[in-house]
């Protein structure tokens, strides 16, 4: 009896506690409907490119509530990758800013129906401009960290990326600018490793057993964890978050996780049979008494129905017209002197 009492005690879900864990799990399933009608729109010419995260829920919503969100030096900077529409969902987020993106409409706040999908762009919660180019965020993520060494705060950079993209400069660079002994910085450097790099498979690319073990170059805490389970992800998160908050140095973090409709539209986008972690969400929930079938099925409808209302407002939204692309742009408006179609 006190054995299991004991264990019970232990059980990482219920040091969580239901209200967050119901929380969580409402979230990620606001995030697994709205990818799935992202994709949907990409397959009915609805949008166009698809690109984004189903599959990282568990880790991304985790991370997203844990922020310390607003703008300026004092919060959390975030440098994200294509595939975070779930930390954004974890911060708050409406879904319907990204049905806006996807269907590239003037409305879409990040950029102005002229960007992919899942390519944030929010100052308002320091979200660094999402980059198409792979890697580039984690070079990006020293200048902001830099700027947190400055003035005396608890907040940091947060910065993710795939597991292929870790052969490039920039994730290196990362590592070196953020262990400097002379101004280490408070960097959260996530790597979310789906085992793949578009086609190419992790054997054809990574010598290391993890890629947290850079880590070990630098004598800096690293480690691996399962993105697919919620409570290793949110407690991992938890710890590393405390630390670059408490210490001014670098943490990395390497999480494993499914990527259930591959790459992109441009590889098909269709359901891959990978582990699901809102579907073992749901049973380690449903086994320890916190959360009901019929609760269950009830938040996929609400879901859906919020989904689909947000749809149908944005169908009735106007594209972005022709010279608005010179809007927010560095450059003005081209030179009088520069030969147009039809001039000289
Ligand atoms: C600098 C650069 N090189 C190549 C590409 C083409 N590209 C787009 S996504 C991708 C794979 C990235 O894989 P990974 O880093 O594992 O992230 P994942 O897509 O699996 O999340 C590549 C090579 C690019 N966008 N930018």
């Amino acid at each position: 009896m006190a054995d299991q009492t004991s264990a019970a005690a232990a059980d990482p879900y219920r040091k969580l506690g239901k209200d967050l864990l119901r929380n969580i799990h409402r979230i990620m399933v606001k995030a697994r409907v709205l990818e799935e009608r992202l994709i949907k729109m990409s397959k009915s010419g609805d949008g166009y490119f698809w690109i984004g995260g189903p599959g990282e829920e568990a880790f991304n919503v985790s991370l997203g509530l844990q922020v310390k969100k607003g703008q300026g030096p004092e919060f959390d900077y975030l440098h994200l990758h294509y595939r975070s529409s779930a930390i954004v969902l974890g911060l708050g987020g409406p879904v319907i800013d990204t049905i806006r993106q996807m269907r590239c409409v003037a409305g879409d706040p990040y950029s102005k129906g002229r960007n992919f999908v899942n390519h944030y762009a929010l100052p308002k919660w320091n979200i660094v401009p999402v980059s198409p180019t792979i890697e580039t965020q984690y070079s990006t993520a020293i200048g902001t960290a830099i700027a947190q060494r400055r003035v005396e705060t608890d907040a940091i950079t947060i910065v993710n990326g795939g597991d292929g993209g870790t052969a490039e400069g920039d994730f290196h660079s990362c590592l070196v600018w953020s262990n400097r002994p002379a101004l280490t910085l408070p960097i959260l450097i996530i790597v979310i490793n789906n085992d793949y790099a578009i086609s190419t498979a992790a054997q054809g690319q990574h010598g290391e057993r993890n890629i947290s073990d850079w880590g070990k170059v630098f004598d800096m805490p690293a480690r691996t964890v399962n993105g697919n389970d919620v409570a290793q992800s949110y407690l991992a998160i938890k710890e590393a978050l405390a630390y670059c908050r408490k210490e001014r140095k670098p943490y990395l973090l390497e999480a494993r996780t499914s990527r259930l409709y591959g790459h992109s539209s441009s590889s098909g986008a269709n359901r891959i049979a990978q582990a699901d972690c809102i579907a073992e969400f749901e049973a380690k929930m449903s086994e320890r008494g916190m959360i009901a079938q019929e609760e269950i099925e009830k938040i996929w409808q609400e879901n859906l129905e919020e989904i689909d209302k947000a749809h149908q407002q944005v169908k009735t939204e106007p594209f972005p017209t022709p010279e608005s692309i010179w809007e927010n742009v560095f450059a003005g408006p081209l030179p009088p002197s520069y030969p147009t179609k039809g001039g000289s």
